[in-house]
């Protein structure tokens, strides 16, 4: 894992649904009400009452973010977020997904969370670029840490090492070389 900002963002591999923070994110679709990749391993780990507790939000446009408890997830919080499926980035797909970052951690600080972990939102079976996506994501984590203070710290839980070295990678490329002291695990 790597620490930047002051030690506010971190990025590293792993499997979201055991990291235990206030929140971690969902890429879900617009029904939330459940489905694969990381929307369907976070309501495996949550277990059926994450479902039941879904099923009353009423769905969510993309750009849209909408919060749950956590259920038996070591997360207290998820936040389902809605990204945008990738149609040649002509179609405000890149606005869309700056939305799900900004309303994601318009929530985190109004429900006063310190702790939020994010997936690579829309770069999996939606197909967004990755480069393009994760410099959307840390720029607006950025933006959002500047705007809240209440806000400790940002995770980016990357699924592959591949995802992990474009994280590393944009991040030294915005925000500077990694705070020191730290070194990738
Ligand atoms: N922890 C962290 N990241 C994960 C995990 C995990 N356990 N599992 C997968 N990923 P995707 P999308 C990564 O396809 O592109 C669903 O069916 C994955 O490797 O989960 O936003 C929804 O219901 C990739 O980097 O989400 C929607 O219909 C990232 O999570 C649709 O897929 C996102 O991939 C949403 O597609």
């Amino acid at each position: 894992m790597a620490l930047y900002l002051g030690e506010r963002i971190e990025t590293l591999r792993g499997d979201i649904t055991r990291l235990s923070v206030d929140a971690i994110v969902n890429a879900a679709n617009a029904t939330l009400l459940g489905g694969g990749g990381v929307d369907g391993a976070i309501h495996r780990a949550a277990g059926p009452a994450l479902l039941e507790e879904c099923r009353a939000l009423g769905g969510a446009r993309p750009g849209e973010a909408k919060i749950t408890r956590g259920h038996r997830l070591p997360a207290r919080h998820v936040i389902h977020a809605v990204g945008p499926v990738w149609h040649g980035g002509r179609q405000g797909e890149d606005q869309i997904l700056a939305s799900c970052y900004r309303e994601s951690l318009r929530l985190t600080a109004e429900w006063k969370l310190g702790t939020v972990a994010f997936p690579a939102i829309s770069t999996g079976a939606y197909g967004f670029p990755i480069e393009r996506a994760t410099r959307i994501a840390l720029e607006e984590a950025r933006g959002a840490l500047a705007l809240h203070r209440s806000l400790e710290r940002l995770v980016f839980c990357c699924f592959s090492g591949e995802d992990l070295a474009v994280y590393d990678a944009t991040a030294q490329d915005l925000f500077g070389e990694r705070d020191q002291g730290k070194s990738p695990s």
